[in-house]
């Protein structure tokens, strides 16, 4: 039998092939299915490392078992957030965007080469930048990058770490060109047709991505890597912080998309129903499109430098964000209603009965979901100007990522792999049981470690730090219940990374698993209200392309421009320049 590695990376010629059939995707696009494995294994091991991280860090800084020492810790931190929130993510949605644009468009892309170099961009990133942070906690080696995964100034990491950055999203970038030049050789047989669903998600979402990553494409090339390599000054931390939240806010919608992607068009299926409606997604998506980026002023309501005129506009805009969100709650949910009543469900709230809460895909997406809600409840008090002075920099902060890309995503891409695993490996799923078991076990854990966290930083905790001082007079004399918020964070941070084993072993033997894979057949059922229902518009990929880029640069010429003519592009001496410093001396003088 061979290794569960060999397994994931060889299939398309296993023994059991021949009982698959011909309309199976692995069968149809062998070379396709071998990429998105490829992907899989990629994000699956940075799942692990950087989860491993994870539980070696909660445990450290609610002080319960200490394996570390504390100046490690911020190294730690920085694997834990690029191995997990870049690495697995892109890594996994790069294997589902593969996967839906093929199946969609019911064509393989052009050239498998070109699909490998992106695979290979991709990779080359990832190992140079996650090498420079492991090797980092080697002393003899000095290549550190403790910047954490908001690499900004003035934290500064080794070259590598910035490089590999960069060639990471070169990487993503071909293999948005990938999916465009596939769709576009569809549309030269189908120039009438509308968009399939799956690919006009991949393509929006692609689009969002190309506008975001502008920001920190410039903020790594322009000033982080010649700052690193010693060729030019500091940079105004200010303005890299800018430009990393013009893409850091994005990013989190590039994760969440390929969740939705399987809510909107895999979960329906799941429940026994169809997706509601299509036009609905699409509008869904289109927004994303347009809102994503015009919002990332939104994480710097408390950096002194850009006016307050600013952070309104971004508030304002982030309200309009939530819509997208909320439109996909009702979407989803109704789906899945439809779905529970053809199985027989009845009545206001008993067709939840009729669901197939046994199946790990279907219930991993909805408790994903479920969470979600309470996810984007505290995104918008975080959005809120306001209310965001009380959580900021608070451990509050990781309590809602843990909520929305800790478990919307992560427990989405878990329950996805349950489904997708066996449709690009051929083999058959190695336990539904202990995938339910793993599921529901990761929805205890975030439910003790996230609560914890928004109640600890209501209390003032700190985020980012090794050393919080729960013990010390101050936090326990303000709220006494910090030494149980403490060992609730320790508790759920231990089911967290116990469902995680649970779940890599499920899949390695799932790989390894010489059962082959059966119901490969049936394919995606359409919408309710299918496309023919949606405005022709909403296909028209330019025109909201164009819109995004107005928007964005009506959000963010302004504070741009005041940000570097006021503080300037490089450090000199202090940090600031005569423009901040004169008006500041004449009202203090
Ligand atoms: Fe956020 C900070 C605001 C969504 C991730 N966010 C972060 C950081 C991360 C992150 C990583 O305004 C920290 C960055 C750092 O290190 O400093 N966030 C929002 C808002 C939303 C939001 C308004 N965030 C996300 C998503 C993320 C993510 C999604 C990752 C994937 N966030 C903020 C702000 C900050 C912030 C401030 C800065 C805080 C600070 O001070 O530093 C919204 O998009 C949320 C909208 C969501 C909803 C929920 C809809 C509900 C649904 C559930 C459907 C149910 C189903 C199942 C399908 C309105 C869709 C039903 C089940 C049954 C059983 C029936
Ligand atoms: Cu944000």
């Amino acid at each position: 039998m061979s290794t569960p590695t060999e397994s994931i990376l060889n299939i398309g010629r296993t023994d059991d092939e021949t009982a698959l059939p011909a309309e199976s995707f692995i069968v149809k696009y062998p070379t396709v299915a071998r990429v998105v494995r490829v992907c899989f294994a990629y994000a699956f091991v940075a799942l692990a490392v950087g989860g491993l991280f994870g539980v070696i860090q909660a445990l450290h800084r609610t002080n319960v078992i200490r394996v570390i020492d504390s100046a490690d810790y911020y190294t730690l931190l920085t694997a834990h957030g690029v191995f997990l929130a870049i690495v697995f993510t892109i890594f996994f949605l790069a294997g589902v965007f593969a996967w839906a644009n093929t199946r969609s468009l019911e064509r393989p892309p052009l050239n498998p080469r070109f699909t490998w170099l992106w695979v290979g961009t991709m990779s080359a990133g990832t190992l140079l930048s996650g090498g420079s942070i492991l090797a980092g906690l080697v002393a003899e080696i000095d290549v550190s990058a403790d910047v954490l995964f908001t690499f900004y100034a003035p934290l500064q990491a080794h070259p590598l770490f910035y490089i590999g950055l960069a060639l990471f999203v070169v990487g993503t970038w071909l293999a948005g060109i990938d999916w465009f030049r596939q769709y576009l050789d569809w549309r030269a047989d189908n120039p009438d047709e509308r968009i399939p669903l799956q690919s006009f998600m991949v393509l929006t979402t692609m689009l969002m991505w190309y506008l975001s990553t502008l920001g920190v494409a410039i903020e790594v090339v322009v000033f982080l890597i010649p700052w690193s390599l010693g060729l030019m000054p500091a940079p105004t931390p200010l303005l890299t912080r800018t430009l990393f939240w013009f893409f850091g806010h994005p990013v989190v919608y590039f994760w969440l998309m390929p969740a939705y992607l399987m809510w909107y068009t895999v979960l329906p299926k799941l429940s026994g129903g169809r997706l509601f409606s299509d036009p609905l997604a699409r509008v869904v998506f289109v927004l994303f499109l347009l809102l994503s980026t015009p919002v990332g002023i939104h994480h710097q309501y408390l950096d002194p430098g850009i006016a307050e005129g600013f952070k309104f506009i971004a508030m304002t805009n982030t309200m309009f964000l939530l819509l997208p969100s909320l439109l996909t709650a009702f979407t989803v949910v109704a789906s899945v209603e439809h779905g529970a009543r053809q199985n027989g469900g009845e009545g206001y709230f008993g067709w939840l009965t009729a669901l197939p809460w046994r199946d790990p895909a279907f219930t991993g997406m909805m408790l994903a979901g479920l969470m979600f809600a309470a996810g984007g409840f505290s995104g918008m008090v975080n959005a809120g100007m306001n209310i965001n002075y009380l959580v900021h920099n608070t451990i509050w902060v990781p309590g809602h990522f843990h909520l929305t890309v800790g478990t919307a995503v992560a427990l989405t891409f878990m329950a996805a792999a349950y489904w997708l695993v066996p449709r690009v490996t051929g083999r058959a799923l190695y336990s539904r049981p202990i995938g339910l078991f793993q599921v529901v076990l990761w929805f205890i854990g975030m439910t003790f470690m996230s609560a914890a966290m928004h109640r600890g930083g209501l209390a003032g905790i700190p985020r980012r730090t090794a050393e919080p001082e729960y013990s010390k007079f101050t936090f326990e004399a303000v709220v006494g219940t910090i030494s149980s918020l403490r060992l609730q964070i320790a508790f759920g941070g231990v089911l967290l990374f116990v469902s995680l084993v649970i779940f890599l072993a499920n899949i390695a033997l799932t790989a390894a698993n010489n059962e082959p894979a059966t119901g490969l057949k049936t394919d995606l059922p359409p919408a309710l209200s299918g496309p023919e229902q949606s405005p022709q518009v909403l296909d028209e990929l330019k025109l909201w392309a164009i819109i995004a880029i107005v928007l964005v640069i009506l959000a963010y010429s302004l504070p741009l421009w005041s940000i570097i003519n006021g503080a300037g592009f490089y450090q000199d001496g202090i940090t600031a320049s005569p423009q901040v410093v004169q008006p500041v001396l004449e009202v203090l003088i």
